[in-house]
């Protein structure tokens, strides 16, 4: 890893969620591009707290300080990854299944999308099914996108998607879905149009489906 990324990697792992603003200002001063920042110093750093929680180094509140820290991060790249003024190219809804808290790879969907010129109506987190259908029936989006991070609630992206065929709403959009246990081979087997491994070809699918 590149020495100037370093302290920023650092600051995230450690959860110092007021170093991160002035590491990630020197970064984008120094003329390195918020992808790269993002790609090669801050996701690194979340895996590195998964890694560590695997082992038993870290437990739950060491995930959500450094969750916190990288939420900051994120908050300062996402107007340089946003396209401006632009008329939307189609509309997302977006969410977290139910039973499931992780958000920062989703906020991440979002930031791509709408920099690759979406409207994006975002659910949150632990979303049901019905608010899905609810917010399909009111937003009339052109995508539906599912995000999971646990295997345990990898099933509920198939709950949502047959709760919206039953609902009679799923023929009007396209589902995408993605998240750590997500594979191409699976998402077809939970009944998505499309899988994305990273929010970078997220959005490019999404983009893919309006054109
Ligand atoms: Co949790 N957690 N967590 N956690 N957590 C994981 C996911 C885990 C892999 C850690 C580990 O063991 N190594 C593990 C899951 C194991 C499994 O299911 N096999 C785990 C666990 C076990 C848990 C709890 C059960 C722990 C407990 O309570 N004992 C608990 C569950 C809570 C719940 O959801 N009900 C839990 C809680 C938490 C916190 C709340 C503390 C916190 C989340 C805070 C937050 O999100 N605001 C947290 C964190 C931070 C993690 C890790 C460390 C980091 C996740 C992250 O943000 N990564 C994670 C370990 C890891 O990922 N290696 C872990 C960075 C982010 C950019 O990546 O979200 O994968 P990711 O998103 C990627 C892609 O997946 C993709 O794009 C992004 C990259 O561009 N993507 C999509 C995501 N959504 C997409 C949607 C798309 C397309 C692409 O289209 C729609």
């Amino acid at each position: 890893m590149k020495a100037e990324f370093k302290a920023l990697f650092d600051s995230i792992l450690e959860g110092r969620k007021d170093d991160v603003p002035g590491q990630v200002q020197n970064a984008l001063d120094g003329g390195i591009e918020p992808e790269v920042i993002l790609n090669d110093s801050m996701i690194p750093a979340m895996a590195e707290v998964g890694r560590l929680f695997e082992k038993g180094g870290y437990f739950v509140p060491e995930m959500l300080i450094s969750a916190r820290a990288m939420q900051t991060g994120l908050g300062m790249l996402k107007p340089y990854l946003k396209a401006s003024g632009v008329e939307p190219i189609g509309k997302v809804v977006i969410g977290t299944v139910e039973g499931d808290l992780h958000d920062i790879g989703k906020n991440l969907v979002i930031i791509m999308c709408e920099g690759a010129g979406f409207e994006v109506i975002d659910l949150g987190v632990d979303v049901k099914p019905e608010i899905f259908i609810e917010s399909v029936q009111s937003v009339q989006p052109h995508i539906v996108a599912l995000s999971a991070l646990l295997t345990t609630t990898m099933p509920n992206v198939k709950v949502c998607i047959d709760a919206m065929r039953d609902a009679g709403v799923l023929r009007l959009v396209k589902v995408m879905v993605g998240g750590a246990p997500i594979t191409a081979e699976s998402a077809k087997q939970l009944g998505a149009d499309g899988f994305a491994p990273d929010a970078s070809q997220a959005a490019t699918l999404a983009r893919t489906y309006v054109a």
